[in-house]
């Protein structure tokens, strides 16, 4: 059973984030999502349009997402891979790098994003009309 963990505020949900939870599942059997909690949010200076327990309904109904957590914090994420035993964690590739220091407890990839779609732009969109 190789676990997989990845985090993100996942707001207004796109094909963006499906690609990358299928693709972050694909490397293994079980899939953890940490989503930003509101207050977190404020730390990372995102506004989400969907609060954390509507993001974590939309999430966690996802057929290939097994767990999802909540993410309170930028310093929770060693503490996450040995408490949910996670042999990969996955971040999108505007991250490359960032998390390089969690290669002392498992693998860590970034996965390119997928170009063209952000949750900004799709609200940018709708906000138009
Ligand atoms: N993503 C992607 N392609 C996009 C948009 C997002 O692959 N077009 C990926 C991001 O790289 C990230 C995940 O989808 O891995 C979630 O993106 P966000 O909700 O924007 O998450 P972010 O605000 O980057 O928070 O501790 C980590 C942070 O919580 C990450």
């Amino acid at each position: 059973m190789k676990r997989v963990i990845t985090y993100g505020t996942y707001d207004v949900l796109h094909f963006g984030h499906i690609n990358l939870l299928k693709r972050a599942k694909a490397l293994g059997d079980y899939l953890i999502v940490g989503i930003s909690t509101d207050e977190f949010n404020s730390v990372k200076g995102k506004k989400a349009y969907y609060m954390y327990e509507q993001r974590k309904s939309i999430i966690e109904n996802l057929r290939f997402v097994d767990l999802v957590i909540p993410e309170n914090s930028w310093a929770q994420k060693p503490n996450d891979i040995q408490k949910y035993q996670a042999d990969i964690f996955v971040m999108g590739n505007d991250w490359e790098g960032k998390f390089d220091e969690l290669e002392e407890l498992c693998e860590v990839i970034y996965l390119p994003r997928t170009e063209g779609v952000s949750s900004t732009q799709t609200k940018n969109y709708i906000n138009s009309f």
